[in-house]
């Protein structure tokens, strides 16, 4: 009798324990393999940065790709698709991509739909190309790319799409012919001449301002550039002097000394424009070290959580960007829709984003994020990203 009841209990036991692993594969694994897959990719090549781009792919996708399968296969059962995007960022390891990841997966999980997050680990278009010709190799379904260089990224492209790969690039371009479709945060015209109007208003309208950009290849940042220079040309801002350009290469040690390098070799210099998230955060740092907070007024597009307390210690009072977690979420989008046939890029065409709402294909072949937002000490708080 004992026995029996016994082996009763060990039934039950073996049979509790086989429901448990026969429980919904969509509800534990899936979740769990869509994050893991991208803080894999991130770390690997984070952590060494130094480490060539082949290294960092054969990491990120040796790590990442089984993992994103998992996370592909489970929601192929639950929504019929097991389409795998690849959202490349000029480099890892910064926080503004970090961002645009962040809204990227939110998009993918809406979609049913698997994004791994893999770049170069320093933004440099060779080590852009080679990663991207990995992952057309490996027949991703899908490439949405910041691009490191708006010309040399175009071969590479046009490969892709001979080959059905859909590919949008999203925040800094690839030239037309190199992508089907590109999503721009804002227009450049307003983000350039909108980065002197600011300057202006913070140093008075006088004074010698310098421009710390990011790499000198950068289409994002060169556009940006080419119109605050026109903007100089303006009477208005007759009283403003550009003395310098200098790159910091998104790199945050390089950003600092280039920023310390331009308040050295122009004592008198009053503001610093930095159109990069990497550089106004380092230039906001090497002005407080320096001690010029006041005297120097740093300025440009920074992140609201990199830049609050330079905002509050008067070292970077107001600063712009839009939010970059959209502009992920609105780049997986555009690239579902290609994806799928419901747009083939063409001008005209619209498509639908989820919580953003419609888009419509200008004649360039450009989709808009929307307008940029100014922070200042009146709303960084209210932002967290
Ligand atoms: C950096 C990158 C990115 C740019 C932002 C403003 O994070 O250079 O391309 O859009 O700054």
């Amino acid at each position: 009798m004992r026995n029996k009841r016994l082996n009763l209990f060990l039934v039950s036991l073996m049979l509790l324990a086989v429901l448990a692993a026969c429980g919904d594969p969509t509800a534990t694994t899936a979740p769990a393999a869509t994050t893991t897959a991208a803080p894999v990719a991130t770390k690997a090549a984070t952590t060494a940065p130094t480490t060539t781009v082949v290294a960092t792919t054969t990491a990120a996708t040796t790590t990442a790709a089984p993992a994103a399968t998992t996370a592909a296969a489970a929601t192929t059962a639950a929504s019929g698709g097991n389409k795998t995007f690849i959202l490349v960022p000029k480099a890892l390891g910064i926080p503004y991509f970090d961002t645009a990841n962040k809204g990227a997966q939110e998009a993918a999980k809406e979609l049913g739909v698997t994004v791994t997050y893999q770049g170069p680990a320093t933004a440099d278009a060779t080590q852009q190309i080679q990663l991207l010709n990995s992952l057309i190799a490996q027949k991703v379904s899908g490439l949405a790319i910041s691009a490191d260089d708006a010309d040399a990224l175009v071969p590479v492209g046009k490969t892709a799409i001979e080959q059905k790969i859909p590919v949008v690039s999203w925040d800094s371009n690839i030239a037309p012919g190199g992508r089907q479709i590109h999503i721009n945060q804002a227009n450049a015209e307003d983000i350039g001449r909108g980065q002197i109007q600011l300057i202006s208003k913070l140093i008075g309208g006088k004074g010698k301002i310098a421009i710390l950009s990011a790499t000198s290849t950068a289409p994002n940042q060169n556009t940006w550039i080419g119109f605050m220079k026109d903007e100089l040309k303006k009477p208005e801002n007759a009283g403003l002097e550009l003395v310098a350009t200098v790159y910091g290469d998104d790199q945050d040690e390089k950003s600092y000394t280039e920023a310390q390098g331009l308040m050295k070799t122009y004592p008198d210099l009053k503001g610093i424009i930095s159109p990069t998230t990497v550089g106004i955060a380092a230039s906001g740092r090497a002005v407080t070290d320096a001690k010029k907070i006041g005297q120097v007024i740093v300025t440009g597009l920074g992140t609201p959580n990199q830049m609050r307390n330079f905002v509050k210690s008067g070292a970077a009072p107001a600063f712009a960007l839009w939010n970059p977690g959209d502009l992920g979420y609105l780049s997986i989008y555009a690239l579902n829709a290609i994806s799928t046939g419901q747009i083939q890029g063409k001008a005209g065409e619209t498509f639908k984003a989820g919580k953003l709402g419609s888009y419509t294909i200008d004649k360039d072949g450009v989709v808009l994020l929307g307008k940029p937002t100014v922070f200042d000490a009146s709303n960084i708080d209210t932002f967290n990203f």
